[in-house]
């Protein structure tokens, strides 16, 4: 059985733009695996973190594996993109960063990872590109997508599109 991912991707170190369409195509060239929709580009300063400016985006993608399977998938296309993992640096800059967000309405608490994912609510620069692909989509509150986004922004989180990344389906 298939399910729809929500992927997020981040860069900040390298030509950023560059590596998430190349990271793009390279999840939609996964077997087993179809992009259903890609977000615009968006920049915005490091949250919780240094180094440059971000670019980011969120990705739609159809999958035939499971979340646990998805994410090495993910891991090899980050570790092909140059991501390097400094030991005991936590929100390193980074040339690629693909996060899982969510995995159909899965709920999951292993080590390695959690879904829905549990930071992504708090982002803007996750919500903002996602609100594009996914206007409909809630918070596990109930929250609406554009509400929440306004509110992290009123509370200082800025985020700017610079760009669409492909045509969305
Ligand atoms: N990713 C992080 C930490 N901080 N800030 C922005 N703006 N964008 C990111 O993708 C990002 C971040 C850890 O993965
Ligand atoms: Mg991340
Ligand atoms: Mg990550």
């Amino acid at each position: 059985m298939s399910q729809d991912a929500l992927i997020g991707l981040g860069a900040n170190l390298g030509d950023a733009a560059a590596t998430l369409r190349a990271a793009l195509l390279d999840l939609g060239a996964l077997r087993g695996c179809a992009l259903l929709r890609v977000s615009g580009l968006w920049r915005s300063a490091p949250v919780d973190a240094g180094g440059p400016d971000y670019c980011n985006a969120v990705a739609e993608l159809r999958c035939e594996h499971t979340a646990p399977e998805l994410l090495r998938q993910m891991q090899d296309i980050e570790s092909r993109h140059g991501r390097v993992r400094p030991p005991g640096m936590r929100n390193a800059p980074r040339t690629l960063d693909l996060d899982l967000l969510c995995f159909g309405e899965l709920r999951l608490q292993l080590e390695q990872l959690i879904l829905p994912h549990p930071r992504m609510h708090e982002r803007a620069f996750v919500l903002a590109p996602l609100a594009e692909i996914r206007p409909d989509w809630r918070l596990p509150d109930g929250e609406a997508i554009g509400d929440a986004l306004l509110r992290l922004q009123r509370a200082g989180q800025q985020v700017r599109k610079i760009g669409e990344l492909e045509a969305r389906g």
